[in-house]
C-alpha cells in the first residue's frame, strides 16, 4: 500500500487530493495546525476512528515553519509520496504578513527537502510542490506556459518563487523526483470563502434569499483562467506518477474577468446585472429578475466597488497553455467555467437555506454570542 503526506490536508486541495489518494488505495498521512477551535470541515467525511483496524487516513499536528515536527512526521511515516499543499494562500493578506508568509510558503518546501536528505529518502519519496499561476504576475506573454518567465507581483509569489526555485535545485543536485505544478487558479463549494469567487456565490445565495443586500468587491478589471479543484487534484497525482520529475503548467486555457463571473453567478438565480461607471465609481444594478426573487427588485444597487480590496500591485490578466499536460500526463479538465459556477452557486444556496431555517426556528449558528 502506498502512503502519502499531504501538507495542507485542511484546505480546499487537501480535502479532494486526500479523497482521490484514498480512493486509489493510499495510506494518507494530513499534516494539520493546531486551532483553538475544529478546523476539518472540509475532511470530517474522511475522518476514520484511530482505535478501529485498519485505519488509511491519519492526521498529525504540525507545521511548515517547525523543522523538527516535520523530520519527527517524515521519519515515523516513510512516504512514498509527499504533497505540499499547506500555504498562508491568500494573495492579499501576503501583504498584511510577509515574513510569515515567506517563511510557510517558501522555506516550507526546503524543510521537507532537507528532512528527506537527512532521513537518506532522497530515493524512495517524490515531492510534488504546490507553485502557482502568481509566479507570471506582471504579464509578459499571454497564454502562459512552462516557458514563460516569472514576475511576481506579491510576498505570496515571490515566497513561492523560492519553494519552486529550490524544488528545481534539489531535483537537479540531488536527483529527487521533486515536480512544480503551476496551477492557475481552481474553484469549487470548499474554496475559502475570501476568494473571489466563493465570495461572490455566497453572496448570489444570501442576497436571493434576503439574507444580505449588497456585495463590495475590489478590481473588476483581473482576469483569471479558473478550472475545478477536482480536476486539478487528478493533475498532482499524475505529475508523481511519470518516470521523470518534471513541471507542468495546469489550466483550462480560458480566461474571464470578475465582473464577468459575478453576471454568470447572479444568473444562477434568475437575475441579469448591469455594470454602471469605472474604478471606484462602478457599480452593479439589477437590470431584470427572471426567476422567483423574494428579495432582489430591479434597478436595485448590489455590487459596489470598495478600494480596501485593490492590491498594491495586481495580476491582472491569467490564461494558461497547458499543452505539456495534455500531451504527457493524458489530462484535461472536465469542468468548463459554467459547471463550476452553476455548483458553486447551488451549494451556497443549500448552506444557506438550511442557516436560514435553523435561524428563523430561533436556533443560532454562526456563534453562540450573535
Ligand atoms: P487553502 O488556503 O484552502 O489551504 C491551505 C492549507 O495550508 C490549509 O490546510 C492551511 O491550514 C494550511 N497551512 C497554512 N499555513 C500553514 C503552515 N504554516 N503549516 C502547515 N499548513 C499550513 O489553499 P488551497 O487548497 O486553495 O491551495 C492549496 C495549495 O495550492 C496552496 O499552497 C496554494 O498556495 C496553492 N495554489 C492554490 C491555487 C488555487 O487556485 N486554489 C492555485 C495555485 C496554487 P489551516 O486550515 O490551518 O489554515
Ligand atoms: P488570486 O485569487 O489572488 O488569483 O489567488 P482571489 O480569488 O483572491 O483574487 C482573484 C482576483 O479577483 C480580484 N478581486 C478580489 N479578490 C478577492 N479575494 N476579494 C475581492 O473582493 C475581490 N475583488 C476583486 C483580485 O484583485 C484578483 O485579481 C488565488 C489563490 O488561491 C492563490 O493561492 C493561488 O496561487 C492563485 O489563486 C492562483
Amino acid at each position: 500500500m502506498k502512503k502519502a503526506i499531504i501538507t495542507g490536508i485542511t484546505g480546499q486541495d487537501g480535502a479532494y487530493l486526500a479523497q482521490l489518494l484514498l480512493d486509489k488505495g493510499y495510506e494518507v498521512h494530513g499534516i494539520k495546525r493546531r486551532s483553538s477551535l475544529f478546523n476539518t470541515g472540509r475532511i470530517d467525511n474522511l475522518y476514520q476512528d484511530p482505535h478501529e483496524k485498519n485505519v488509511r487516513f491519519k492526521l498529525h499536528y504540525g507545521d511548515l515553519t517547525d523543522s523538527t515536527n516535520l523530520i519527527r512526521i517524515i521519519q515515523e511515516v516513510q512516504p512514498d509520496e509527499i504533497y505540499n499543499l499547506g500555504a498562508m494562500s491568500h494573495v492579499q493578506v501576503s501583504f498584511e504578513t510577509p515574513e510569515y508568509t515567506a517563511n510557510a510558503d517558501g522555506i516550507g518546501m526546503l524543510r521537507i527537502l532537507e528532512a528527506l536528505r537527512l532521513l537518506g529518502l532522497v530515493q524512495k519519496t517524490k515531492v510534488y510542490q504546490a507553485s502557482t499561476s502568481e509566479l507570471y504576475g506582471m504579464v509578459q506573454e499571454v497564454p502562459q506556459s512552462e516557458k514563460t518567465p516569472f514576475y511576481p507581483r506579491s510576498p505570496y509569489a515571490v515566497a513561492k518563487m523560492y519553494a519552486y526555485w529550490i524544488a528545481v535545485n534539489y531535483r537537479e543536485a540531488y536527483n529527487m523526483f521533486a515536480c512544480n505544478g503551476i496551477l492557475f487558479n481552481h474553484e469549487s463549494p470548499l474554496r475559502g470563502e475570501t476568494f473571489v469567487t466563493r465570495k461572490v456565490t455566497r453572496a448570489v445565495a444570501k442576497m436571493h434569499l434576503g439574507m444580505q443586500d449588497k456585495l463590495y468587491m475590489g478590481n473588476l478589471d483581473a482576469k483569471r483562467d479558473w478550472g475545478h479543484a477536482k480536476d486539478y487534484v487528478k493533475a498532482m497525482w499524475l505529475m508523481l506518477q511519470q518516470e521523470k520529475p518534471e513541471d507542468y503548467v495546469i489550466a483550462t486555457g480560458v480566461t474571464t474577468s470578475i465582473r464577468d463571473f459575478i453576471i454568470m453567478a447572479f444568473k444562477e438565480v434568475g437575475v441579469e446585472l448591469e455594470f454602471k461607471g469605472s474604478g471606484v465609481d462602478e457599480k452593479g444594478y439589477v437590470k431584470s429578475v427572471t426567476a422567483d426573487n423574494a428579495a432582489l427588485k430591479p434597478g436595485q444597487e448590489v455590487i459596489a466597488v470598495d478600494p480596501r480590496y485593490f492590491r498594491p500591485t495586481e495580476v491582472d490578466l491569467l490564461i494558461g497553455d497547458a499543452t505539456k499536460a495534455w500531451t504527457n500526463l493524458g489530462w484535461k479538465p472536465e469542468h468548463t467555467l459554467a459547471d463550476l459556477v452553476k455548483e458553486m452557486v447551488a451549494a451556497d444556496l443549500d448552506l444557506f437555506r438550511r442557516e436560514k431555517l435553523l435561524k428563523d426556528a430561533g436556533y443560532t449558528i454562526l456563534s453562540q454570542f450573535e
